[in-house]
Parts: structure tokens; sequence; C-alpha cells
């Protein structure tokens, strides 16, 4: 038996048949003594990539051998966090009266815009690929769903090859109706992102899960932060534009100096930014704003979402500012025509919400299989 473990290759599969007793030497406490051993399947040599020592390999060769990479216990760790949040998730939806829900990630059209649609070939048309439930979720609403969520991928032909883009992410979306307004949905979301987060710390606590630790306590509510106020912090009041990179950085230490919390709402969005966003509700009382906001952890977004507009004329001309055909939108705008309750929701990026929860560096430690501009593989 010596003999045959000791040409064994590593990451071998065994079969081992022997008495367990207690040992002082062993670091569990417990040694196992073979009685007889069989080998299930033989590991090839060499390793593409370590799975016990202590070299760490580079992000790029761990993807590429991701099965043996997935083996290293602080990597399978990271998966353990995300199922027990997502299940956290579940729950607190489940419990405040949402229903679960799929749809169709085969579509005629985009929700989101043209420039990052996938096109597909659908027995010899064109189809595209879902960039987000949007439109089905709030048809949704007007099908008389109070509430829905869904968990599942959304694309984006994303060129961008950014630690932050995927072309496949985890979307977590969810939709509410007969809100009175915005708040409503925003204190929705704090209110489950926290139970969530408590849920994967109980479920976690005492699995030796490396990562636990690290998952923040989650303070609400959170800071509101208007628009306008971010745009006073980069010295460009009143500029309207959208926040890039490094002002989402300058934005997010300057919110928690300020507020003493990592998470935190820019609320108010101006129209100039949410122009292609045709389903954000406009501000009755000011319609360069918007009722749409961002949810940040350290200057990286996480969410997006807002109050919805409800009424169907303004949908219509909301779509026509925005250069689209509401011809080619005739199934979400029939969900308008026949009594849609004012609604509003959300997306959240799963991987990006995991990426900061656990301070990973990359938004691909966080996806089992990542797919970007460059990856298809494995
Ligand atoms: P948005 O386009 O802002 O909003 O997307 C919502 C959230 O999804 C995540 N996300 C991404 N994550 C990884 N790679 C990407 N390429 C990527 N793109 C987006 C982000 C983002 O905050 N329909 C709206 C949501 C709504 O209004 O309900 C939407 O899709 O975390």
């Amino acid at each position: 038996m010596f003999a045959l473990l000791a040409e064994l290759p590593r990451e071998s599969v065994i079969d081992v048949t022997g008495t367990v007793r207690r040992s002082e030497k062993s670091n569990r406490g417990v040694e196992l003594l073979p009685a007889r051993i069989e080998v299930l399947a033989r590991a090839g040599v060499p390793l593409p990539l370590g799975v016990v020592d202590r070299v760490s390999a580079d992000l790029d060769t761990r993807l590429n051998h991701r099965v043996l990479d997935l083996r290293k216990p602080e990597v399978r760790a990271i998966f353990e966090v995300r199922s027990a949040v997502l299940a956290g998730f579940r729950e607190a939806f489940l419990e405040r009266g949402f229903l679960e829900i799929e749809t169709p990630k085969l579509l005629r059209a985009g929700a989101e815009g043209g420039a990052t649609l996938f096109a597909v070939d659908y027995f010899g048309g064109p189809a595209y690929l879902a960039q987000s439930p949007q439109l089905y979720k709030q048809m949704l609403i007007g099908a008389g769903f109070e509430r829905v969520f869904e968990i599942a991928p959304a694309f984006r032909a994303e060129p961008s090859d950014t630690v932050r883009h995927l072309t496949e992410f985890g979307s977590l979306d969810a939709e509410m109706g007969y809100i009175d307004d915005v708040e409503d949905v925003r204190r929705m979301l704090e209110e489950v992102l926290a139970a969530a987060i408590r849920a994967a710390r109980r479920r976690l606590a005492d699995t030796g899960n490396p990562h636990v630790d690290r998952l923040p306590e989650v303070r609400t509510p959170f800071p509101r932060i208007p628009f306008s106020t971010a745009e006073e912090w980069l010295g460009r009041a009143g500029a309207g534009l959208d926040f890039g990179t490094e002002d989402e950085k300058v934005i997010g230490e300057r919110a928690l100096q300020e507020h003493g919390n990592p998470f935190y709402y820019l609320t108010d969005f101006p129209t100039s930014v949410k122009e292609r966003t045709f389903y954000a509700q406009r501000q009755d009382a000011d319609p360069s704003r918007t009722w749409y906001f961002d949810l940040d952890y350290r200057g990286v977004e996480i969410v997006s979402g807002g109050a919805r507009e409800h009424r169907l004329e303004r949908v219509i001309a909301n779509m026509r500012s925005a250069g689209l055909d509401p011809a080619s939108f005739e199934g979400y705008l029939e969900a308008f025509r026949y009594g849609m309750p004012p609604h509003g929701g959300w997306g959240l990026g799963v991987d990006r919400l995991v990426m900061v929860l656990l301070g990973l560096g990359n938004v691909r430690e966080a996806r089992l299989f990542p797919r970007d501009r460059y990856r298809l593989d494995p």
C-alpha cells in the first residue's frame, strides 16, 4: 500500500477502507489506518495547476484550468458564500410575498440599448440574448403578479476589458407593484440585502469557511446621496454626465467619510444620463430628473433601479426620445394598455456583489466559468 501511494500522482481519487483512531500527531486529531486502498481515478501528470501547493498562479492560468482551481478549498469557499447569499435572498423574497419567475433569454429586441446586444441566428432570422429581464418583470406586474424576483444570467456584448465587466453575469432582479414612491423600492432592497447577508453568515457560521468573517455587517438605512451632491463632490455641479470608474472611486471614499457606511444610494439620476432608459420614471416636478438610483459599495456599482413609468403615453414618449420605435415593443406596451399599477424594482449584479463583499480583486473570481471579451472556454 505504501508503494502504491508513493507513486500515485496527486489529485488521484482513491477509496480507502480502514480504522479511524485518535491521534495527537494529526492536526485533525484523528488518523485513518488503511486496510485496503483502491484507485478509482488516477490523475495525469504533471498537473497544469497546483492544488495543494501554496504557489499562486495568475488568474488567467487559474481560469484556464478552472476545474483544478475550484478544488482549492479557499476558491470553493467563494461559491459556498455565493450560494448562501443567494439562498438568503430567496428566503427573504419569499417571506415578503415575492414570486420567483423565469423569463425568456431569447428575444426579438433588447431592453437596454443596441450597443451591447448579442445577436443570434434564430432559424435564419435575427434574435438577441436578453441583457436583462427588464421588460418581462414589468409585464408580469401588468399581469397582476404583485411582487416578482428572478436570479438568472444576463448577457451584454460588453467589449470593455475591466475587472467589473463580464459578457454573461448573474442578475438578481426584483419588481414590485403598487409602490407609493421609489423609497418603497429602496427600503425593500436594503432590507432583503441585509437579510441575505445575515442569513449567509448564519448558514456558514460553523463550517470553517475562510471567507465568512469578511462578510460585512450591513447597517441600514443606507445613506441616500443625491446625484447632484455627488456632482458637487467631483467639482462639476450640474454637469449631468454619467460617472466613470475614477469618479465612482472618489464618491465612494467621500461617502464613507461622511456617512461611515460602505453602502450608499446615489439617487435622482438626471434624465440626461437615463435618456435611453425609457422605463425610468421622470420626476413630475422636474422632468430633468428621474426616480432612478444606483446602490454602490465603496465606489463599485452593484445595483441600478428605480420607479418605472407606468403611464402608457409617457412610456411611448420616452421611447421616442430614446430613438426607439414603439411599434417594436408592442408586447411590452400591451401590458400598459389594460391597467398597469405604479411599480418599481431593481437589477443587482450577483458577481459584483460577491466580489465586493469578499474583497476579491476581480469579478471573474466570483463566477464559476466566467465569460468575457476574450474568454469562452472552459
Ligand atoms: P444595469 O444595466 O445597471 O441595470 O445592470 C444592473 C446591475 O447588473 C450588473 N451588471 C454587470 N455585471 C457584470 N458585468 C456586466 N457587464 C454588467 N452589467 C451590469 C451591475 C449593475 O448595477 N434593467 C436595469 C435594472 C433595473 O432597472 O431594474 C439594468 O439592467 O451590478
